[in-house]
């Protein structure tokens, strides 16, 4: 008798014991892959979608997701790949602030055998294998349709075009390359001429300040391409406080095409908005379970998106998820 109530117990406890690790296991009774990831910071309306995103899609139990908000700083977002590291997740995600600087720490990583993915933002670095996959938008080119939308609502206006441009943090890539992809464009047509370019560092606070500075030194700007929304709308502000009518007396171009964005274009006060798509976070969690998997994945994927212009503005905003 007191055998069986032995057997009994030891079975019942197993028992438990299965169905507890099964629950942490998380989901079909595999365990949750642990992810560590830094993110920029929170400097933009872009930058909180893009949070959102991908805390959605991390959050369901096949992931165990550490999250880490850099506050713009590369010093933060080494320190978090290093704790990553230290913690043995499974795989490292972060968007990197700026290009340069991460090849010690990638090694690290690449040390303790954690494959890293990278997100939004590429790095330069002399051995591409430090990383496993970027998934992000093609910042050139969103630079490439910013000026096209000005060659072509510029179409019969004598030059000289004169064009104020708020970068975005200096060294990031999405600053290099939409700069980058605005000038293939404009360089071609001598009408145009960038008479002021400094950063706003992807921030309302800092595209205001330094539109101020701007229209301070020079009234006679035609002009306004900003790297982000965010800039374009603290410009927005700036060029009204100035006395002058922003979308007319000047023009403002301007990438992402968050909310924000369309409102100002409905107000007619933007012109145009390239679309810079942050809603990646699920092709990011099926990219992580590959990676996680050992499954091969394409060293680049390439997020779609469009341009947006004043008049579609009203019809859109409804729709838009960002
Ligand atoms: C682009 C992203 C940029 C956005 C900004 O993918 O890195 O950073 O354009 C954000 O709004 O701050």
């Amino acid at each position: 008798m007191k055998h069986r109530l032995v057997t009994c117990a030891l079975l019942a406890v197993s028992v438990l014991l299965g169905a507890c690790s099964n629950k942490e296991a998380g989901h079909q009774g595999k365990a949750p892959i642990v992810v560590g990831f830094s993110q920029v910071g929170a400097e933009s309306e872009w930058r909180t979608a893009n949070t959102n995103s991908i805390k959605e899609a991390l959050g369901g139990d096949d992931f165990k997701l550490k999250f880490s908000d850099a506050q713009q700083k590369q010093e933060n977002q080494i320190k978090a790949i290093r704790s990553f590291i230290a913690q043995r997740v499974n795989v490292i995600a972060f968007s990197p602030v700026v290009e340069s600087g991460w090849e010690p720490v990638l090694n690290e990583a690449k040390a303790a055998h954690i494959p890293v993915v990278l997100t939004d933002r590429a790095v330069k670095v002399p051995d591409d294998s430090l990383y496993v996959t970027l998934i992000g938008s093609d910042f050139v080119e969103e630079g490439r349709r910013a000026a096209r939308w000005l060659v072509d609502d510029s179409k019969g206006q004598p030059g000289p075009i004169r064009i104020a441009e708020l970068q975005g943090t200096v060294g990031s890539a999405p600053a290099i390359d939409r700069m980058k992809g605005f000038h293939e464009i404009i360089d071609a047509d001598p009408r145009f001429q960038v008479v002021h370019s400094q950063s706003g560092d992807f921030t309302r606070a800092k595209g205001k300040e330094v539109m101020e500075a701007f229209l301070k030194a020079d009234r006679n700007i035609n002009v306004v391409f900003a790297h982000n929304d965010d800039m374009a709308i603290g410009a927005i502000l700036a060029i009204e406080e100035a006395g002058l009518k922003p979308g007319k007396d000047i023009k403002i171009v301007s990438i992402d095409g968050v909310r924000g964005a369309f409102e100002a274009m409905k107000d007619g006060k933007l012109n145009a908005t390239v679309e810079c798509n942050p809603l990646f976070g699920p092709q990011l969690a099926q990219l992580i379970r590959d990676v996680a998997a050992g499954k091969p994945v394409p060293k680049r994927v390439v997020v779609q998106e469009g341009v947006f212009t004043q008049d579609q503005a009203a019809a859109e905003l409804p729709k838009r998820k960002y």
